[in-house]
C-alpha cells in the first residue's frame, strides 16, 4: 500500500511538471549568495565546527526517491535524510536516524577518520544541531570555508541551495530562516569525480571529501561591510588602492579607513551600490617582505559595521626576466605542497598543521611556496603573511579538463574568482595560478586565455602564471606554448632524471625557452622512499632523489633569467595513482619529508642551495 501510494504519487509528480534532473555538469556552479564576507573570521560569528553526525549514502537513497527523483524537486520537498527528525512525520524514510549515527570532525575530510571511507567517492549526509538567538535587526550568512565537491544544504530540512568545487568558500544568507533555539544543518556531501568537472577524474592527489574547513554562522547588520581591499597599487610604492563593498538597504554611508600605525585616516563616501574606490597617498612605510613580514592593523569602519584586518603592503612586477618584489630583484628559494598533513594522511585541519608544514618550508630555507593544486585554506594565506612566504596559489584546472564545455569553463571561472576574492588581501600572495599541464590545443589555449584575461581583470597588482609542459627534440627541452603570451613568467614544469633520462645522463641536455620572460620552475623530483638507501643510479633511494636534484641545480643555473623554482614537493602524499607494493603503497613518494616525518637527503641538498642563491641576491 505505501510503495503504490509512493509510485502513484512520483508519477503524478513527473506528469505535472515535466521535471528532470540536471546533469551535475549542467548545473549552475552554486546558487550560494554571491560573494562570501571578506574576512570571515573577523565577523560576529558562531561556529558550527565540532562532531557532526553521518550517514554513508553511496546509492543516494537520502536523495532520490525508488524511482530515482530527487525528494527536494517535489512538491513538499519533504522526505529526504535533510528532513525533520522526528518520528512520527518521518513518513516513507525509515532508514536513517541522525541521533544514532557516528560522527566526524569539522573541519576534516573523512577518508582520514573512517576505515570504511578511506577509498570512498560518493555521498555522505552529515548533520550538525546548534541553537541560536536571531535578532532581528541583523542579517546572517551560513558559511562553509570548503566542501569536497559537491554540497546541498538544508537548514531546518529546507533547501538553501548547492555548491560545485571542493576548495573555496560559500555562503547562503539565513537571515529569516534561523529558529530561536534549536537548529540543524544537513549537508550532503559527494565527492565523486566527473569528467566535466574541475578538476576532472584524473589527478595525482588523494579525492579526499567531506567538509573539510570552517563551517560559521556569521552575524552582520542590517547594512554590512561585504568585500574590501586594501593593497599597493600596481607597481607604485606610494600609493594604496583599494574599495570597500556594503550591502544591505543603506548603501551610501561614509566609510573610514584607518591603518593608526602608518598614521593613515580617511574617509570615502559609497554609492547607491555601496562601493567607493579610494587611492590614499603614503610616504613612509615599511613594506612586507619574507625578511620583514610587517603586517598593519587596518581598520574599516561604516555606520553600523566595522571589520579590522591586518595587511602587508608590497609591490611585486617583473621587468625583462627580473621579479621584483618592492622595485628589488629576488630570486624564489620555493617549494610545493600539497594541503595534506602526511602525519595524519588526511587534509590539513587548521593551523596547528598548516604551521607545520610551513615552518619545515623555512627550514629548507625558503622564501617561497606553490600551494599546488588547488585553493588552500585562507588560513594558510594569512599564516604565510605572518611567516613571510611568498605564495603562488592555484585552481585545479589540472591535465585534460573538458575543453570545449562552456559549463566546465564557468565553473573554472568562479573557482577562480572566488580565490581571488578570497585571498586579494594577503601580501604572501604574488602569484595567481590558472592551471597546471594542461596539453597545449586550440579550445585549450581559448579556455586558458580567458582564464587568464579574467583573472587580471580581478586583481592586475599580481603575477598570472601556470605551470606549462616542456617537450623534447633530441637533447634540447623545449618551452614553447601560445599561452606564455599571456601570462608573466616562464614556468613549467620538469622531470628529466625521473619521467626521462636519468641522474646522470640529464646532464646532456639543455634548455630552449622560447618565452622571454622571468623563468621559474614550478616542478621537478624524484620519488625517494624515506630510510631507503642505495647507491645513486636505484630508483627510489634517497640517494637517487639527492643526486637527481643536485643535477638540477646544475642543469637550471644555466639558464639565463631563472629566478626561482619549487621542487616537487616538501612531503610524502597520498595518491590513488601510485600502489607499487613496496615503494609507494598509495603514496607518491617525491616529498623532501617522508610520511614519519624523516627529512630525506634531497632536504639538505635544496638547503645547502637555497643557502647559496640567498647569499648571491642579498
Ligand atoms: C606532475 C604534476 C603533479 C604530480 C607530479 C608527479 O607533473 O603536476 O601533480 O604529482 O607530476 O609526481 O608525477
Amino acid at each position: 500500500m505505501k510503495w503504490i501510494g509512493n509510485a502513484l504519487w512520483a508519477a503524478l509528480c513527473a506528469l505535472v511538471l515535466s521535471w528532470h534532473a540536471p546533469s551535475l555538469a549542467q548545473a549552475p556552479t552554486s546558487d550560494a549568495a554571491a560573494t562570501p564576507l571578506q574576512n570571515i573570521h573577523g565577523r560576529q560569528h558562531q561556529s558550527l565546527n565540532g562532531r557532526w553526525n553521518f550517514i554513508i549514502d553511496p546509492y543516494e537513497t537520502g536523495y532520490y526517491n525508488y524511482r530515482r527523483e530527487p525528494f527536494d524537486a517535489t512538491p513538499s520537498g519533504k522526505g529526504g535524510f535533510y528532513d525533520d527528525l522526528a518520528p512520527p512525520q518521518k513518513g516513507e524514510l525509515v532508514e536513517y536516524d541522525f541521533d544514532l549515527s557516528p560522527t566526524l570532525k569539522v573541519p576534516g575530510d573523512w577518508n582520514s577518520q573512517a576505515e570504511k571511507l578511506a577509498f570512498y567517492e560518493g555521498t555522505v549526509w552529515m548533520r550538525q544541531v546548534f541553537n541560536a538567538e536571531p535578532k532581528g535587526d541583523k542579517r546572517y550568512f551560513l558559511y562553509f570555508g570548503a566542501v569536497n565537491y559537491q554540497a546541498h544544504v538544508y537548514l531546518n530540512g529546507k533547501k538553501l541551495g548547492t555548491h560545485k568545487g571542493g576548495f573555496t568558500p560559500f555562503q547562503f544568507d539565513v537571515s529569516g530562516k534561523l529558529n530561536k533555539g534549536r537548529n540543524f544543518v544537513v549537508v550532503k556531501v559527494d565527492n565523486m569525480r566527473h569528467q566535466d568537472e574541475i578538476p576532472t577524474v584524473n589527478t595525482d592527489w588523494w579525492n579526499y571529501g567531506g567538509i573539510t574547513r570552517d563551517v560559521l554562522l556569521a552575524e552582520v547588520p542590517a547594512t554590512y561591510i561585504a568585500d574590501y581591499k586594501v593593497q599597493l597599487a600596481k607597481g607604485d610604492l606610494k600609493r594604496i588602492e583599494g574599495f570597500v563593498q556594503l550591502a544591505g538597504a543603506q548603501p551610501r554611508q561614509s566609510v573610514s579607513l584607518s591603518i593608526p600605525e602608518a598614521g593613515i585616516k580617511t574617509t570615502v563616501k559609497t554609492d547607491a551600490n555601496g562601493r567607493a574606490d579610494f587611492t590614499i597617498p603614503v610616504n613612509k612605510l615599511r613594506y612586507w617582505s619574507p625578511e620583514d613580514p610587517k603586517l598593519y592593523d587596518v581598520e574599516i569602519a561604516a555606520a553600523l559595521d566595522t571589520v579590522n584586518d591586518r595587511v602587508g603592503l608590497r609591490t611585486i612586477e617583473t621587468r625583462g626576466k627580473d621579479i621584483l618584489l618592492n622595485g628589488k630583484s629576488i630570486f624564489l628559494r620555493g617549494i610545493s605542497l600539497h594541503d595534506e598533513n602526511p602525519l595524519m594522511q588526511g587534509r590539513l585541519r587548521g593551523e596547528g598543521d598548516m604551521r607545520m608544514m610551513l615552518q619545515w618550508a623555512r627550514e629548507l630555507n625558503a622564501n617561497y611556496v606553490r600551494l599546488a593544486h588547488y585553493p588552500h585554506s585562507e588560513r594558510m594565506s594569512r599564516l604565510a603573511d605572518e611567516m613571510g612566504l611568498l605564495v603562488w596559489a592555484e585552481v585545479p584546472v589540472y591535465w585534460t579538463i573538458s575543453w570545449n564545455n562552456p559549463d566546465t569553463y564557468r565553473n573554472a571561472h568562479q573557482q577562480l574568482t572566488d580565490l581571488v576574492v578570497r585571498d586579494k588581501n594577503r601580501a604572501s600572495v604574488i602569484i595567481w595560478s590558472i592551471g597546471n599541464e594542461t596539453p597545449v590545443s586550440a579550445p585549450r589555449n581559448d579556455f586558458m586565455g580567458r582564464l587568464a584575461d579574467t583573472v587580471r581583470a580581478l586583481d592586475d597588482t599580481r603575477l598570472v602564471a601556470a605551470a606549462l609542459e616542456v617537450h623534447r627534440e633530441g637533447k634540447l627541452v623545449v618551452v614553447e606554448d601560445p599561452l606564455a603570451d599571456k601570462i608573466d613568467l616562464a614556468s613549467f614544469n620538469e622531470y628529466a632524471g625521473w619521467y626521462w633520462s636519468d641522474p646522470t645522463d640529464m646532464l646532456t641536455y639543455r634548455f630552449d625557452i622560447k618565452v622571454d620572460k622571468p623563468v621559474v620552475v614550478s616542478e621537478f623530483g624524484a620519488d625517494a622512499l624515506g630510510g631507503y638507501h642505495a647507491d645513486s643510479a636505484t630508483r627510489w633511494s634517497e640517494e637517487y632523489q639527492e643526486l637527481l636534484y643536485q643535477n638540477q641545480f646544475t642543469m637550471l643555473t644555466a639558464i639565463p633569467g631563472l629566478r626561482g623554482m619549487t621542487p616537487w614537493i616538501l612531503a610524502d602524499f597520498r595518491s590513488p595513482r601510485r600502489p607499487h607494493p613496496r615503494y609507494q603503497d598509495f603514496w607518491n613518494r617525491k616529498g623532501l619529508i617522508s610520511d614519519t616525518g624523516q627529512k630525506k637527503k634531497a632536504f639538505y641538498a635544496l638547503k645547502r642551495f637555497y643557502d647559496q642563491m640567498q647569499q648571491k641576491y642579498r
